[in-house]
């Protein structure tokens, strides 16, 4: 008798070909029913064979079920029966959502050698009158009390939603959109895929509207108004003129009521550009391109270097959405500090230039520091731009060919990889520092192997790319307030705002919380302390993703 620890450590080992687990976060269980044993075994082994992790008898570690010849009603009613026999996975998990899907996904992963996106199509269905059990919801109002993972159970819904919110923005009703993303953020939040509309009787921040959609969607598959905002003029002319960096809403229409609908039609124009609008236009192809988690590392070792070399003792912080997790981004966002307070003043300037000696940078704009305590008072800024020291910059990039590595070589000796990466729906810049970033990340629970720091387009010659940064600078004492500012996600944000307003009496900005009763500033050197100030639970930047 093999001791257990030996044994599943034959079992994992024995999980793919060569030794080698390439996925280990897609745990996958081939279900034997109407499968029959002997084509399991094949399908098993060819998995193995291609680095995937196929587990042997179902257990609390599969995350994906994947089933040939049975129903979604049969599948899950076996699941659910897994489940239950399983000590220690409770109702109201949160476990994440396990995926029950059909032979193709796998089929399909097989041909490709890597997990491929999980798409409508290879979810097996539920049908909803002879469904299992229900489960019903219950959500927390504010998005800052829920932790909201990276990935939902219900991209289907939220990714339609989110369009309708995108579309909102374009005609300026910010209110329309935020119910809109505040709708989507409820379902990212749920356990489950919501199969039937009652599922989600009770539950705050579903307004009509967005559960008219909701119904479309799951009796119909799809929704027409979705469908047809996607598919409209404005809509496509939109997407692509605020792509643009230092392009917000306000130009982009003003430019599609003109009838420009192209990038060469403005080109043509003969419109006067600014500055940002310039580079964002000449940089299109490369702004437009998802950053991957290790184009962020690397611009972090050389932003630290420029910090290190202008300021010893300064310190940086990745923040916005990798932070949170994110395998891709449409920037990097980076926080400065340094531990003694006011030794940070001057920095930015001084981190610019240099960045701008070694020739890093394609375009930068700093704003200033305009906050002061003593003077503004509790005033919280009316946008959610704050007053840092902040900088734009299009960083230059040394990619992954020959001369792009001499380059990164000579400068800072950085290894070139590759990695598997999340892709995500683009972000849109926006006009400079005057106008708030407009557009959702959409994260699309897509896995792709994105050969990273290779040139991003393949016949270009350039050894390098533009991508996004921003630097932000804050004092040490306002630390705290700035990396939970910072960090996202924009809905986390407004939530936390509007919770310390409503709910606590307090002014929260990524400077400072006030006391607005007792009229007083709460220090705080640790983002638990500030939640802690606000009566809420520590929510961990992984879960901020509402
Ligand atoms: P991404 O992956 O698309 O880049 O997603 P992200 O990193 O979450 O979004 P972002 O647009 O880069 O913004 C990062 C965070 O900074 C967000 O939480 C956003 O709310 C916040 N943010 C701005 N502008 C400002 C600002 O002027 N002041 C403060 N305090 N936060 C801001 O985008
Ligand atoms: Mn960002």
């Amino acid at each position: 008798m093999v001791p257990f620890k030996k044994r599943r450590i034959q079992l994992h080992a024995a999980s793919s070909g060569d030794g080698t687990i390439k996925y280990p976060q897609v745990v996958i269980f081939l279900l034997e029913r109407k499968m029959g044993a002997s084509r399991k075994s094949f399908l098993t082994q060819l998995g193995r064979g291609k680095g995937f992790l196929v587990e042997e008898s179902f257990n609390q570690s599969v995350t994906h079920v994947v089933s040939e010849n049975n129903s979604g009603d049969e599948a899950r009613t076996w699941l659910n029966s897994q489940l239950s026999k399983q000590s220690g996975v409770e109702k109201n998990s949160t476990r994440e959502e396990i995926h029950v899907l059909d032979i193709s996904w796998y089929t399909e992963s097989m041909r490709v050698g890597c997990p491929v996106d999980i798409l409508d199509r290879h979810r097996l269905q539920v049908c909803p009158e002879c469904g299992t059990e229900l489960t019903e919801f219950s959500v927390p109002s504010y998005a800052c009390q829920r932790c909201t993972p990276l990935m939902g159970h219900n991209s289907r819904l939220t990714d339609a939603l989110s369009i309708l919110a995108d579309s909102a923005e374009f005609s300026e009703n910010e209110g329309r959109s935020v119910a809109f993303r505040r709708a989507a953020a409820v379902l990212k939040f749920l356990p489950q895929p919501v199969t039937r509309l009652k599922q989600l009787h009770g539950l705050p921040c579903l307004g009509e509207h967005s559960l008219r959609v909701i119904k479309e969607i799951l009796e119909e598959g799809v929704s027409l108004e979705v469908e047809t905002t996607k598919h409209s003029k404005q809509y496509t002319v939109l997407k692509i003129l605020t792509g643009i960096f230092g392009v917000g809403v306000k130009t982009a229409d003003r430019w599609f009521r003109e009838g420009i609908h192209t990038l060469s039609e403005l080109r043509r124009s003969g419109h006067a550009l600014n500055r940002a609008q310039q580079a964002g236009l000449q940089h299109y192809e490369d702004l437009n391109l998802p950053v991957t988690k290790t184009e962020a590392v690397i611009i972090g070792q050389i932003v630290k270097k420029a910090v290190n070399a202008v300021l010893e003792g300064a310190e940086i912080t990745l923040i916005g959405g990798f932070r949170r997790g994110k395998q891709t981004g449409h920037d990097v966002d980076f926080l400065i500090t340094h531990p003694e307070e006011s030794r940070e003043e001057g920095l930015m300037p001084k981190v610019v230039s240099w960045l701008e000696s070694q020739g890093y940078l394609l375009y930068q704009k700093t704003t200033r520091n305009s906050y002061l305590e003593a003077k503004e008072g509790p005033g919280q800024p009316s946008s959610n731009m704050d007053r840092f020291e902040r900088c734009f910059l299009i960083f230059r990039l040394p990619v992954d060919t020959d001369e792009g590595k001499v380059q990164m070589e000579r400068l800072i000796g950085l290894p070139t990889q590759t990695e598997n990466c999340t892709q995500t729906n683009m972000r849109t810049p926006v006009d400079g520092e005057t106008e708030t970033k407009t557009h959702p990340s959409v994260d699309a629970s897509t896995q792709k192997r994105i050969p990273v720091l290779e040139p991003t387009q393949g016949s270009r010659d350039q050894p390098w790319r533009a991508v996004r940064v921003d630097l932000v600078v804050s004092p040490h004492s306002q630390f705290a307030f700035a990396l939970l500012g910072w960090t996202g996600s924009k809905l986390f944000e407004r939530d936390l705002r509007r919770w310390a307003k409503q709910e606590k009496a307090m002014s929260l900005s990524s400077h400072a919380l006030y006391n607005s009763i007792q009229r007083t500033y709460l220090r705080a050197s640790s983002e638990e302390e500030i939640f802690a100030h606000l009566g809420l639970e520590y929510i961990p930047p992984s879960e901020r993703n509402a």
